[in-house]
């Protein structure tokens, strides 16, 4: 079945609620005041966790990597808020923003980032690896394209399992040419896998611009392999869930897969390593972010609609800095792991080498 859905306030909106656009889809309507201003404050803690992050990062407590989600809250927090018990969620090296809206704590993650034994991965994943599989989140992939065959491993475990759930599997814009993606496309469609492959389409992959790289719509690309598939902004939670909830049905319930462009934007370098002077103009970061800033958009409907006032707005903001500076404090104060621990957790083989079943050697010396 090929299906194209593009998410708009005429298609989607006002189902007999009488409220306007996207807040009036069915599965945003049903949402009650406290649940909104949880959506709100995910996107603001995503955000002041990230800004706390990138100052420890110039302090140079944080090593290698770090590449900031700001300017994407909405995707996250709009298809995780949609998720059931037995939904899974798997993405890319860009998994701050991932981990939170699944519910982790800020201090496991900060912990991660400085290299700490309390991190979510134990201090030996750092940002590109956040994990927790508790919260059905399984990381977090430096390898470009890597986790889109193991998203669709996870929708088969589920259809296998007789599970209703859906595995979403995050993507960047830079990964949709890899020869992996195409092939877990292929299997999800000849398998039928509860799957939704997300795109999150930011515009650039490294210092390479989309159109540059990309030939065509990346999510008419589905129509090769027979997958649903449709095109959305990104920047309000609202058109987000009333979007996704459709695909997520179709997975869950009919236990067919799609592919799905979610369009949005990074406001930082790819890397806090990228000098980002190069290949984009100050003035479209600026332009998105005066425009379409998602923490910006949502809180001006919340407010238009009294869900939240100036002074609620400065409380969830103030609890969320404290938060990412308490976490930081944490991170500070745990310790780092024990060279002895190198080689655990690394290959479950070499964890439990009674039921080995490989030969060969696991670790070079
Ligand atoms: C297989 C592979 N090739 C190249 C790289 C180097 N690399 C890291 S990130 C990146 C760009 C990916 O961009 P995109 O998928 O759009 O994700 P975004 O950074 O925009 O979130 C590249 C080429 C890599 N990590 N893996
Ligand atoms: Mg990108």
């Amino acid at each position: 079945m090929t299906k194209k859905s593009s998410a708009t306030a005429e298609s989607q909106g006002d189902s007999g609620t009488g409220r306007p656009g996207f807040a009036g889809a069915s599965v945003n309507a049903a949402l009650t005041a406290e649940q909104r201003i949880h959506l709100f404050r995910l996107m603001v803690r995503i955000r002041r966790f990230e800004e706390r992050s990138l100052r420890a990062y110039q302090a140079k407590k944080i090593g290698g990597f770090l590449h900031l989600y700001i300017g994407q809250e909405a995707v996250a927090v709009g298809c995780c808020s949609l998720m059931g018990k037995d939904d899974h969620v798997i993405t890319a090296y860009r998994d701050h923003g991932h981990a939170i809206a699944v519910g982790m704590e800020m201090n496991p993650l900060m912990a991660e980032l400085y290299g700490k034994a309390t991190g979510c991965s134990k201090g030996k994943g750092g940002s590109m690896h956040f994990f927790d599989p508790a919260r059905n989140f399984w990381g977090g992939h430096g390898i470009v394209g890597g986790q889109v065959p193991l998203g669709a491993g996870l929708a088969y475990a589920l259809k296998y399992k007789g599970l209703k759930g859906a595995c979403m599997t995050f993507m960047g814009d830079g990964a949709v040419n890899q020869g992996a993606v195409h092939e877990a496309y292929n299997l999800a469609a000849l398998w039928d896998l509860p799957v939704v492959f997300v795109i999150e389409n930011n515009g650039y992959s490294m210092g390479t611009s989309q159109a540059r790289s990309s030939a065509g719509e990346l999510g008419r690309r589905a129509e090769a392999y027979g997958m649903a598939w449709g095109v959305c902004d990104g920047h309000d939670p609202y058109e987000v869930r009333a979007f996704m909830d459709g695909f997520l049905d179709l997975a869950r319930n009919k236990c067919k897969p799609s592919l799905v462009e979610l369009r949005t934007y990074r406001y930082r370098g790819h890397s806090v390593a990228d000098p980002d002077k190069t290949y984009r103009d100050k003035a479209e970061v600026e332009e998105y972010r005066s425009t379409k800033d998602p923490i910006q958009v949502f809180q001006n409907m919340l407010v238009a609609d009294k869900v939240l006032d100036e002074a609620l707005v400065g409380r969830i903001d103030a609890e969320a800095r404290a938060e990412a500076e308490a976490s930081a404090e944490f991170a500070e104060a745990s310790p780092f792991p024990d060279v002895s621990d190198i080689q655990k957790d690394v290959y479950w083989e070499a964890d439990n080498p009674s039921e080995r079943r490989s030969g060969g050697r696991l670790f070079f010396n």
